[in-house]
């Protein structure tokens, strides 16, 4: 992060998102959908890129929208590829962003997609990255496949996700990146307050909108999944475990084993990324060997 994103009582705000143009199912509009015409880049340890494969993988659209994937560790250059991308020939994913915009100063960041047919990154707007798949893309989506933003749950689904975002998704950030004891409990409380509500709100139902998976489910399991093995410790997310709460524990390892979920979560770079990549919060990038969880369903 940088020194802008943060703000009084050493509170940690979140650069804004730069990149906001929208695809859409207009085929008359700057960025029309269409298969195969954009590129998706993601890390596996990053929880706003994998709510991107989660979707990606539950509507089928493998094909329609390649992944690029880059090294879970970062240093002060951004993200790096493995190998150059093959499509972009991109060594680094500022190329990308400093191609699309030469004065780009804030950070470079992932998910964001990149425009194959004017060779530039469309959207870094992560919140907006799902729905347009869910959206935009849905000509595209496999036969069968969930309707994640049911029209008349859209109201009740937003509003949810803006608490989810701001207490846990981000919450977690904002308690592990606080510079100064209040603005990390104020962050730490209110994350455990909203877990209280949604351990409550599971009792009586699979999913957070009952039986049928939403975006909702999409957007809070990244952060559980990274929750014990991750923001426990190094964000000092420590009032209690995920596995303490019996309820999500169980709604997490039942998403944990829908393909879509369980095989886009990688804990070994998710640990490496963290635990590595952000020296503020952990100065040896020495890696925890635990902890040991089960997400398998007894
Ligand atoms: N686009 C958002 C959210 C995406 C995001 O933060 N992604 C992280 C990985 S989880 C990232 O790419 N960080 C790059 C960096 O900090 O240099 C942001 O700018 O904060």
């Amino acid at each position: 992060m940088k020194n802008a994103e943060f703000g009084g009582g050493g509170a940690f705000v979140r650069q804004a998102n730069r990149f906001t143009a929208k695809i859409s199912a207009d085929p008359g509009a700057e960025f029309p959908a269409e298969p195969g015409r954009y590129r998706l880049f993601v890390s596996y340890a990053c929880p706003w890129a994998h709510r991107t494969l989660i979707v990606r993988r539950l509507l089928g659209l493998e094909e329609a929208i390649p992944v690029g994937v880059v090294d879970p560790i970062r240093d002060e250059r951004g993200w790096r590829f493995p190998e150059p991308d093959p499509v972009t020939g991109a060594s680094f994913l500022s190329e990308l962003y400093l191609a699309t915009d030469p004065s780009f100063d804030g950070r470079y960041t992932v998910p964001c997609v990149w425009d194959t047919a004017t060779g530039r990154l469309v959207t870094n707007d992560f919140p907006e990255i799902t729905t347009t798949f869910e959206t935009a893309f849905a000509a595209w989506h496999a036969p069968g496949a969930p309707d994640l933003y049911p029209q008349a749950l859209r109201g009740e689904i937003d509003e949810l996700n803006a608490l989810v975002y701001a207490t846990v998704n981000n919450g977690v950030y904002k308690a592990g990146f606080a510079k100064e004891q209040g603005a990390y409990e104020d962050a730490a409380r209110a994350l455990f307050a909203t877990l209280d509500r949604l351990e409550e709100r599971l009792s009586d139902r699979r999913f957070l909108f009952g039986d049928d998976l939403t975006e909702a489910d999409v957007r809070l399991y990244p952060t559980l999944a990274r929750f014990d093995a991750v923001y426990y410790s190094h964000f000092k997310c420590n009032v209690r475990r995920l596995v303490d709460h019996p309820n999500l524990w169980r709604y997490a390892r039942e998403l944990h084993a829908i393909p879509a979920f369980g095989e886009t979560t990688d804990l070994d770079q998710i640990k490496r990324h963290y635990y590595v990549t952000q020296r503020n919060v952990n100065p040896t990038g020495v890696v925890p060997i635990g902890p040991e969880i089960d997400w398998n369903l007894r």
